[in-house]
Order: structure tokens, then C-alpha cells, then sequence
């Protein structure tokens, strides 16, 4: 059935033949022409005609571009949060200045906080017994807030690691990575989301578990069984308890697991699957016409293991339950329901009712709507086949990759070949779903391009109880001529929409440093930061430059320092080569934004602490002579001099 007629003249003109299921000789083809096409961009006459006014001055094409500038001295109205990619940090910035806030160094090092250098961040990273970070690379995709009532509470994000397969939790107080959990037999951990409350107890209303996906399926356990005999790996859904951050259980899946997904009852949690073929090779992974989304029953999922219906793999202690097909054809007792979806999905979101699923078709033009109530119904045994729960699925341009939502009943979706987001009414797609024509060309209201190759795309609040329909930021893989060249790394383009109207709007081009995935739209009044730490939450805290000593136990020398500007406690301080030295530094100031930092010489030690923060660094004092301890970040008109001598002894 084709659902997709032209809406206005921005609409790409229906392409027979194109616009279907992409093959395997086609999604190579494609990619190239969609990526051609993308190109064109590069030359000037083919320059969109808003590229010159995207710094967000003037009024140009009937945009008053100076409606949505943030001026000095002014704040933006929204945070965004997201992912950092191969940096494996997680980046803020406000919006819509697009302007960066900060980088919250999560997986990687992080040569200002000392995130990797300093014994605090070390414990929560991870070390070998030497002492050397066990990892020192990340990879982040996705980053999701923790829930109160459907909507985002301010007390943490999560985000994952798809290479080192952690999941991290940074606390929203004071921005910062508190603890980092790796996930057992799981390759490739992709999806996160947290849940939106608790099933097991309706008064829980709060994010209680955040659940993780996993991309690869591997030998189980991987350690060298089964290496070349792909129909013995398969994939593990893991969740993991909010507070403590320990998995608490894991599910054994046919298929992968990409993209995760919510509902706002607690009860459901789900995931595109890709490749159900379990290929091992792109080819084999595009084989069938229809993957799965895949709704798991947290309730059921529970019950099976408190009730002991479950085993562990290799070493790890987590109970593990069954969530294959075979093991789960009875709905009245299945743990998992696969949901047929055209082939390759990419991302699922749920639209801010609670009511609906959009599966992105990746692979095909269509954008797949489950409904929530008719999941639950299958599980009940009311619903004769579990394909029975799509209500739409509208042809929507090529590439479908990801979704927002307004509330005003519309979804958003990015099309990466097409290099558009496409507007879309949700209940004209389940009309001409349930066979009225006259709905079909109600489905698609506006496009609008995106420069170039958008990967994920996501509203203001969108996922969340409280969507306000009013920005869209499409996060673009490509950006090619929409800045300056700054040689063969381009930087990606983080586009900002308007969408409070009828006709999306381009209004704002934000350079983003490779490669965020993901991001988040946060009202402001949401996030309460810290300004200033508290002392009495670091035990090792120096509370006094008089406490500033040096306590030496055998080769172990401990140095007490605090800082205050201009001076650090200690003038000199002295230790012995070969000495295990640790150095424990408070910032007494409590002048909001005093930061002091601590950098020592040919020692490759660098951090700082802000006023009333303690940090503390160990290393072995293996070179002899005299080191300038000095203060590495711009603190005071005497900050130059704020230094103190180690000396080091032969
Ligand atoms: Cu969220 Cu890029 Cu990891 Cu889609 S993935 S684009
Ligand atoms: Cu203290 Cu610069
Ligand atoms: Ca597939």
C-alpha cells in the first residue's frame, strides 16, 4: 500500500521503483546515490539559499533569524545533553544559542577535571592492579535522564559505552560521572533507555532500571568456544538497577537488540532488531524482508526469576532467563513478543501519550507504529498475532533513522538518503492504515532539508510527558560546505528547527566536534545544578592550610595540601626518590568559579579542584630534583605565582 502522497512542492516527487524495500544490490547503489546527492551541496550554485545567513543574524527567506539569537549576558532556555561518540564523554549545550556549555568527561581522559588521572575518577573508571586505567577509550551514544512521572526528574542521565560495553551514570547535581558498571557476556552494547517507573509497584514513580541493548551476538561465554559457529552466539538484554548500578538480570534474545525504548507504565521495554537472520556478514543480515521490534514484560521477566526460572553463563553471577521465540509461543506466559517490522530498523520512540511505538524502517520507507495497549493485549491472549499490534505504517521518504515527537500529534522522523525530516500526522497514518483514502494524503504535511545525511533527530522535552512542540535539533553526519574547511575531519552540523508552526523552519547551524548520536532537550528549570561542592562530602578533605603536612609510612608518603588563592598550603614539600607519593589537595575557596588546578612538571599530573572540592593523585616519585607544583588554571591575578616546590631526593 503506498501511504505517501505529495504534500506540498518541497516534497520529493514519488519515485516508483526507489522508494521500496532497499536489497542488497540497492541499499550499496542508494547509499552512493543519496550520498551524491548530498554532495551537490559542495558546489556553490548548489549551496542551499539559506547557508549564508546560518550564523542566526538578519532576516532572510522570511525567517527572523534574530528571533531565536541569544544575546550576551542572556541564557539559553533549554539544556541539551548528548552523547560525544568516539570521545566517549557526554557534551552540554544550551539552546538555541547551539552554543557548547561543557564536556562531562565519562569513558575518556580528561586532561582539566584529571578525569583519569585523579584516584577518585580512577575508582569509578576502573583500574588494573598496577594502577593503569583498565580503559581509557569510550564510545557513547546515547544519554537518557531519569524519570519522575513521565517526565525528566534531574537527578541523573545514563549513557553507555558501545566499546568497552560499560554503562555510566553521571549525577546532574554536579555533573559528573559517579559510577561505571560493564555489562557481562554483551558485545556491542548499543541502546539504553531507563524506565519510566516501576510495574512491580504503581506508588514507584520514578526510574528505578535502566534497561541496555546489545548489538553482536558472540559465542556464550566468549572465551574461545564456538568461534567460528555463528548459530550458537546470540545476544543478552540486560537491566541494570538505577541506584546501585549492579545488573539485575539479563534476557537471552533471538536476534540482536539496537535502539531501547520505554513505555511510561513501566511495563514494556523494546528494541529494534536489525538482524534477526543473526548474519555474520552485512549481506546475510539484510536476507529477510521483516525484522522484529521486541517487547520485553519487565513484570513477567521478574516474577521468572524470583521464582528461579533462570541460569547464569560462564563466571557471571546474573540470572539469565529465557526470551527466544521457542521458549516463549504461549503469550499467556511469554517473557518477550517479537513484533514483525519492515526490514534493518533503526531507532524506536515513543510518542509523549504513551500510546504508540515508531519503529524507524531503516532499509524501508516506512516508519512502523505499534500500539502500546495492543502489545499488552498479546500478552493477555487477546490479540491472535503479534504483527496485529501495528496500527500504521506510512511511507515517509528514504532512510528512515529516527523520531520526535510534538504534542500536537505529530512525528518527526530524519531520513538519512533523503537528507530531510519529514513531518507526519500520526492518526492520518493509522486512518489510512485502517483503509481510508481520503487520510492518505493528510499523512505527510511538510519537509524540510537538513545539510546533510541527519542521524538522529529529537524534539524539545519529546520524550517526555511534556513535549512542547517547539524545537527540533537534526543531528547531521555530514556537513561538507556549511563551514569553514578545517581540513579532511569535517565537523558534523547539529541543525536547529523550529516547529511551533505549520511549515518547519531552519533557523540555527551548531558545528559539533564527531561524533554525537544522540541528544536530549531538557527545559532549564529542570537541571539545578551546584555552584559550589560541598566540603563535607570529601573524606579526605584538608579543611585548613594549617592541616597542609606531609605523613610519610615506610615508602608511602601522603602530602595534605589545600589551595587558596594565591597560595597552596605548602611552600615545599619534600619526599624521596622511589616513594609512593599520594597528594591530597582541598580548594578552601568559596568563590563560585574559583577553580585552582594542580600540574606537576615531567610527572604527567594535571587536575583541578573547584572551591570546596578535594581530589587526590598517586604516583611514584621515580625522578629526582625539583618540581614546580603549579596551578594550571586561571585563578587569580597572582595565579602565575601560585606555586610550591617538590623535592625530590636522590
Ligand atoms: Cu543512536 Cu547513530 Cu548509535 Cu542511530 S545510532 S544515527
Ligand atoms: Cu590557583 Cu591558578
Ligand atoms: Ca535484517
Amino acid at each position: 500500500m503506498t501511504t505517501h502522497k505529495d504534500a506540498d512542492a518541497n516534497v520529493v516527487p514519488e519515485q516508483p521503483g526507489r522508494r521500496k524495500f532497499l536489497n542488497t544490490a540497492a541499499i550499496t547503489g542508494l547509499a552512493g546515490a543519496g550520498l551524491s546527492m548530498g554532495l551537490a551541496g559542495c558546489n556553490k550554485e548548489d549551496a542551499a539559499p539559506d547557508a549564508a545567513t546560518a550564523t542566526g543574524a538578519g532576516s532572510e527567506g522570511g525567517i527572523d533569524y534574530a528571533k531565536y539569537a541569544v544575546h550576551p549576558g542572556q541564557l539559553d532556555e533549554y539544556y541539551a545533553f548528548s552523547s560525544g561518540g568516539h570521545s566517549g564523554e557526554v557534551r552540554i549545550y544550551g539552546l538555541p544559542s547551539g552554543r557548547e556549555l561543557r564536556r562531562i568527561p565519562v569513558f575518556n581522559m580528561d586532561c582539566m577535571l584529571g578525569w583519569g588521572i585523579t584516584n577518585e575518577s580512577k575508582a569509578i573508571i576502573g583500574t588494573n592492579p598496577d594502577g593503569s586505567l583498565k580503559y581509557n577509550t569510550g564510545d557513547t551514544h546515547h544519554v537518557h535522564p531519569s524519570y519522575t512521572d513521565g517526565t525528566y526528574d534531574g537527578r541523573y542521565i545514563f549513557v553507555n559505552d558501545k566499546i568497552n560495553t560499560r554503562v555510566a551514570r553521571v549525577r546532574l547535581d554536579t555533573m559528573e560521572c559517579d559510577k561505571i558498571t560493564q555489562l557481562p557476556n554483551v558485545q556491542g552494547f548499543h541502546g539504553i533507555f531507563p524506565d519510566k517507573r516501576d510495574p512491580l509497584d504503581p506508588a514507584i514513580n520514578h526510574t528505578t532500571r535502566v534497561f541496555c541493548g546489545n548489538e553482536f551476538h558472540i559465542p556464550q561465554p566468549n572465551d574461545g568456544r564456538d568461534l567460528d559457529d555463528p548459530s550458537k552466539y546470540f545476544c543478552l538484554f540486560s537491566c541494570v538497577d538505577a541506584e546501585t548500578m549492579q545488573v539485575r538480570w539479563q534476557c537471552k534474545v533471538d536476534g540482536n537488540l539496537d535502539l531501547i525504548a520505554t513505555s511510561y507504565d513501566g511495563k514494556l521495554v523494546c528494541s529494534n532488531q536489525y538482524n534477526t537472520e543473526r548474519g555474520v556478514h552485512y549481506v546475510d543480515m539484510m536476507a529477510v524482508e521483516r525484522d522484529s521490534c521486541i517487547f520485553l514484560n519487565v513484570a513477567r521477566i521478574e516474577a521468572a526469576i524470583a521464582a528461579g526460572k533462570s541460569f547464569t553463563i560462564g563466571d557471571s553471577k546474573v540470572p539469565v532467563v529465557d526470551g527466544t521465540k521457542a521458549a516463549n509461543a504461549d503469550p499467556a506466559t511469554a517473557l518477550t513478543c517479537y513484533v514483525p517490522v519492515p526490514k534493518n530498523p533503526h531507532g524506536v520512540n515513543v510518542s509523549p501519550d504513551g500510546k504508540y511505538y515508531a519503529c524507524a524502517g531503516k532499509l524501508s520507507p516506512t516508519v512502523t507504529l505499534i500500539a502500546h495497549e495492543l502489545v499488552l493485549k498479546w500478552f493477555d491472549g487477546g490479540l491472535a498475532e503479534p504483527r496485529d499490534a501495528v496500527v500504521a505504517e506510512p511511507e515517509v521518504g528514504l532512510g528512515p533513522l529516527h523520531s520526535g515527537f510534538d504534542n500536537r500529534g505529530y512525528c518527526y522522523t530524519t531520513l538519512f538518503l533523503d537528507s530531510q525530516i519529514v513531518k507526519w500526522n500520526l492518526d492520518a497514518a493509522i486512518k489510512a492504515y485502517q483503509g481510508d483514502k481520503a487520510a492518505l494524503d493528510k499523512i505527510v504535511v511538510d519537509r524540510i532539508d537538513v545539510h546533510y545525511q541527519p542521524g538522529h533527530g529529537f524534539t524539545s522535552m519529546g520524550e517526555t510527558r511534556e513535549a512542547d512542540g517547539r524545537y527540533f535539533v537534526s543531528d547531521n553526519k555530514f556537513s561538507k560546505d556549511r563551514f569553514l574547511p578545517v581540513g579532511p575531519v569535517h565537523p558534523e552540523n547539529s541543525q536547529l528547527i523550529d516547529i511551533s508552526g505549520d511549515k518547519m523552519l531552519l533557523v540555527h547551524d551548531s558545528p559539533v566536534h564527531s561524533e554525537p548520536h544522540d541528544s536530549i532537550i531538557i527545559r532549564r528549570d529542570i537541571i539545578k545544578p551546584r555552584q559550589i561542592y560541598n566540603i563535607d562530602e570529601f573524606p579526605l578533605a584538608v579543611k585548613s592550610p594549617t592541616d597542609s603536612r606531609v605523613e610519610r609510612n615506610g615508602r608511602k608518603v601522603t602530602v595534605y595540601l589545600t589551595s587558596q588563592a594565591p597560595t597552596i598550603g605548602l611552600a615545599e614539600f619534600s619526599v624521596k626518590r622511589g616513594d609512593e607519593v599520594t597528594i591530597i589537595l582541598t580548594n578552601l575557596d568559596k568563590v563560585e568559579d574559583l577553580t585552582h588546578g594542580f600540574a606537576i612538571p615531567n610527572y604527567n599530573i594535571n587536575f583541578i579542584v573547584s572551591p570546596q572540592q578535594t581530589q587526590s593523585v598517586t604516583f611514584i616519585a621515580d625522578k629526582p630534583g625539583v618540581y614546580w607544583c603549579y596551578c594550571s588554571h586561571f585563578c587569580h591575578a597572582l595565579h602565575l605565582e601560585m606555586r610550591s616546590r617538590m623535592l625530590v631526593s636522590a
